[in-house]
C-alpha cells in the first residue's frame, strides 16, 4: 500500500505526526508504548525458554546460542520464531497495541512475515552489522516494517538498534562479500558510502518501548558492553497484504504470510525491486549472527547463486 494511502486514514495507536516522520526518516521510536501487563506475560514465557536453552551445547533451529554458552552462564544470541514457540508471541504479533501500530504504518490489512528474539547478552554480546532487511526477503512493494520491542531498560552501552534517517530513500545494497557468499552485511565500502559512524542514530529506550525500521533502512547495532544485563529485542516483521515475497523466507514458520487483520488482498501492488536477490534460502537458514560473522558452516545450507 502507497504512504498517501495509509496516511489519508485517521490513525488509531500513534499521531499523524509520528506517522509522517516514519514516512520520512524509515525509522521510529515509540517509548513505553507497550503496557507492563504484556512485558509480564512475555518475560514469563521468555524466561522459560531461557532455561531450557540451558542443555544446548550448541545452537539449533530454535536457538543461536554464542559459542561460550553453557548451562550456569546461557548465552543466547536468538530465539528463531517465537511465534512457533508460545501462543503469547502470536497474540502479541496480532492482538495487541503493536497490531494497531502496524496498522497506522501499513493500512488496515496485514500480513505476518516472520519474528525473532535478539538477546544481545551482557558483557559483549554480539553486534549486528549493518545492512537492510529487503535485500533478505524482497517483496513486490516496499510496504513491509519490522517493530521491535524492548524486553530490558536499553541504555547506550548495551547495544540498541541504530538507523541511518532517510536511508530507505537510498541505494537497495548488496549483502554478500568479495567471493560472492552471502554475508547479510554492507561490504566495507558500502559501508564506508553509508558512514554510520557519522550519519547512525541510536535507539535505546525504557522497557516496552518500540522500534520501527522501513524494509529498506540502514540499521545494524553495537555489542552489548553491560557487565550484567542482556538486550532482549522482539522484532516483529509484517507487510501490507499487497505486497508479496518474491523470495522464500529464510525463517519460515506456520504464521508465514498468516493475516493478522484485515482482508486478503485481491491484486499484489508491485513495483520494480531494484536490489540484487538472495540465495535460495529453501535448502536453509543459519542466522543473521553466525553468517555475519562468517562462522564455520553458517553458510552450509545455503544455496548460493551459481555465476
Ligand atoms: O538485534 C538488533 O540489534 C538488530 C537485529 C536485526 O537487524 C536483524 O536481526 O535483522
Amino acid at each position: 500500500m502507497k504512504p498517501e494511502a495509509i496516511l489519508s486514514r485517521a490513525p488509531i495507536a500513534i499521531t499523524q505526526a509520528q506517522r509522517e516522520f516514519y514516512f520520512e526518516n524509515g525509522y521510529l521510536v515509540l517509548e513505553k508504548f507497550i503496557p507492563d501487563e504484556w512485558l509480564e506475560r512475555l518475560w514469563t514465557v521468555t524466561n522459560r525458554f531461557i532455561d531450557e536453552s540451558r542443555s544446548l551445547t550448541g545452537s539449533n533451529e530454535k536457538f543461536d546460542v554464542e559459542a561460550g554458552h553453557t548451562a550456569e552462564n546461557p548465552r543466547l544470541r536468538r530465539l528463531t520464531q517465537p511465534v512457533e514457540h508460545d501462543p503469547v508471541y502470536w497474540e502479541f504479533a496480532c492482538k495487541s497495541p503493536l497490531t494497531d501500530l502496524a496498522e497506522d504504518l501499513l493500512g488496515p490489512d496485514l500480513l505476518f512475515h516472520h519474528a525473532k528474539l535478539n538477546f544481545k547478552w551482557s558483557g559483549g554480546g554480539e553486534e549486528v552489522k549493518w545492512h537492510q532487511d529487503i535485500p533478505f526477503w524482497p517483496h513486490t512493494n516496499d510496504s513491509v516494517m519490522t517493530m521491535g520491542l524492548y524486553l530490558e531498560d536499553v541504555y547506550d552501552v548495551m547495544g540498541p538498534l541504530g538507523v541511518i534517517p532517510g536511508s530507505h530513500r537510498g541505494e537497495t545494497y548488496d549483502h554478500y562479500n568479495s567471493n560472492d557468499e552471502w554475508v547479510g552485511a554492507l561490504s566495507d565500502a558500502d559501508h564506508a558510502k553509508a558512514d554510520p559512524e557519522k550519519n547512525a542514530v541510536y535507539l535505546p529506550g525504557p522497557a516496552g518501548s518500540v522500534t520501527v525500521h522501513h524494509c529498506r533502512t540502514l540499521h545494524g547495532s553495537r555489542p552489548n558492553m553491560h557487565p550484567t544485563r542482556s538486550r532482549p529485542l522482539l522484532l516483529n516483521a509484517m507487510s501490507s497484504a499487497d505486497a508479496l515475497p518474491i523470495t522464500p523466507n529464510p525463517t519460515p514458520s506456520t504464521h508465514n504470510r498468516e493475516l493478522v487483520r484485515g482482508r486478503p488482498a485481491r491484486h499484489a501492488h508491485m513495483e520494480p525491486y531494484p536490489g540484487r536477490l538472495p540465495p535460495d534460502w529453501s535448502g536453509g537458514y543459519s542466522s543473521i549472527f553466525a553468517l555475519q560473522q562468517e562462522e564455520d558452516g553458517a553458510n552450509a545450507g545455503v544455496r548460493q547463486p551459481k555465476m
